[in-house]
């Protein structure tokens, strides 16, 4: 694995905090996590690692850590605090943290949207007006001008699956709407502005461009018929809805009713130079019960140890996955980063240090089973751990800590856990 790509990844609302800063807008998760009841204890995201303020140090983090590249997002109400004007301070912030990263040897892969929506322009119907498509388009493109000379690898939208059946299908997510199925145009839409996105960034130079799409197996908990229909629907909308209209220039498979018009099937369809996969965790499925509204249920996967999130701890479910995308999409399959992996685990700072084991079990069995991926043909080409830091993790507010790094919120002091140490070893052993 000598030219393996290692990374870290985190995103701009989880640590940057300073949400005044720099003329920086309003966005929805400003607006959501301010409203009673929607974040664990009303946390937000408002001071989080104070990163706007304290890149240097992570940077230097990271260089410690040895990693060749850093994913991170670029707050799109920074760029444009109204969703239309520029904000050159905005720029600024970035530019400064990209010239830091280049400085270190560090790879900048930059995200343009994760989850962090201006308000201005959800006030206009966020992913469900058309023309966010459009608007999103132009921050490409404003992005593309500023950091194509720079900046390696672009992602347009971070897991748009997740904006689509959290943010606006079940409202746990901002910007909080409960519409279920009525939430598919925003899937419609965050395609579109994905395909728009990559021929803006194609036309202002950019590198290579890709995406974070989140995947997980599909476990039918049964095989019933009825059972088998459940999972197919899920799996539709989890992996599918993304992945096929992305890689196969087709609407998703088994999602009947959601047809997307050809002409923007071919923007969307635009080619890619990498299909980036957060994995997480397997799901369970099994037939709806009467009277769900969804054609499925959400099972429990009991026999698997879980994360401090509740979330089943399943390496070879990365292998299961990689596998699976490549027998489904073949040759229109990219070449493959694990753009996302990782977990949260009860754990504390004692005496100066962080001992979590848990969590270099985790990376060490997830990276055996990425191995034994490769080792079947998938063309994996590189590894990005969530997260760098400990962090703000949406609804769970500051509870979930998925760092490498552990952040002391009252003081900001950032503490390297022996995962941290462990991962940097692991590292410079693979480079050999
Ligand atoms: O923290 C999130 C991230 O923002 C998106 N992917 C999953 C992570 C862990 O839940």
């Amino acid at each position: 694995m000598t030219d393996f790509v290692w990374g870290v990844a985190t995103s701009a609302y989880q640590i940057e905090g300073a949400v005044t800063a720099g003329g920086r807008g309003r966005s929805t998760w400003d607006t959501f996590s301010a409203t009673p009841g929607k974040t664990r204890s009303g946390e937000t995201g408002a001071q989080a690692c104070d990163h706007y303020h304290r890149y240097p140090e992570d940077v230097a983090l990271m260089r410690e850590l040895g990693v060749d590249s850093y994913r991170f997002s670029v707050a799109w109400p920074r760029i444009q605090p109204d969703g239309r004007t520029l904000n050159r301070a905005g720029l600024g912030f970035y530019d400064r943290l990209i010239d830091t990263l280049c400085a270190a040897g560090i790879a900048p892969m930059a995200t343009l949207y994760h989850w962090d929506t201006p308000q201005a322009v959800e006030d206009e119907g966020g992913w469900l007006n058309r023309d966010t498509a459009a608007r999103f388009a132009d921050y490409a493109a404003v992005l593309a001008e500023a950091f194509a000379d720079r900046v390696a690898m672009w992602v347009p939208l971070n897991e748009p699956a997740m904006i689509t059946l959290l943010g606006y299908g079940l409202g746990q997510h901002a910007p909080g709407q409960a519409l279920l199925f009525d939430a598919l145009p925003t899937a419609h839409h965050q395609l579109l502005a994905h395909g728009l996105a990559v021929r803006a960034l194609r036309a202002g130079g950019a590198g290579l461009i890709g995406t974070a799409n989140n995947h997980t197996p599909v476990w039918a908990a049964d095989d019933r018929p009825e059972t088998l229909a459940a999972a197919a629907a899920y799996d539709a909308l989890h992996n599918r809805l993304f992945a096929d209209p992305i890689l196969l220039g087709t609407s998703p498979a088994h999602l009947p009713g959601f047809e997307i018009p050809a002409e923007d099937l071919r923007i969307i369809s635009e080619p890619i130079d990498f299909y980036g996969v957060n994995y997480y965790n397997p799901t369970r499925i099994g037939a709806p019960a009467e009277g769900n509204p969804l054609p499925f249920e959400l099972g429990e996967i009991a026999e698997h140890p879980a994360t401090l999130m509740g979330s089943p701890i399943v390496p070879d479910g990365l292998r299961e996955l990689l596998v699976q995308l490549r027998e489904s999409y073949g040759e229109a399959l990219p070449p493959v980063y694990i753009t996302e992996n990782g977990a949260s685990f009860a754990e504390d700072l004692i005496d100066g240090q962080v001992h979590d084991q848990p969590r270099i079990d985790f990376l060490s069995a997830h990276l055996d089973s990425l191995r034994a991926a490769i080792g079947a043909g998938v063309d994996v080409r590189g590894y990005y751990v969530w997260s760098l830091l400990d962090n703000f993790e949406w609804a769970e507010g500051y509870g979930q800590p998925f760092g490498l790094v552990h952040v002391d919120f009252a003081t900001q002091r950032r503490t390297p856990k022996d995962s941290f140490h462990w991962l940097r070893e692991h590292i410079a052993k693979q480079r050999g």
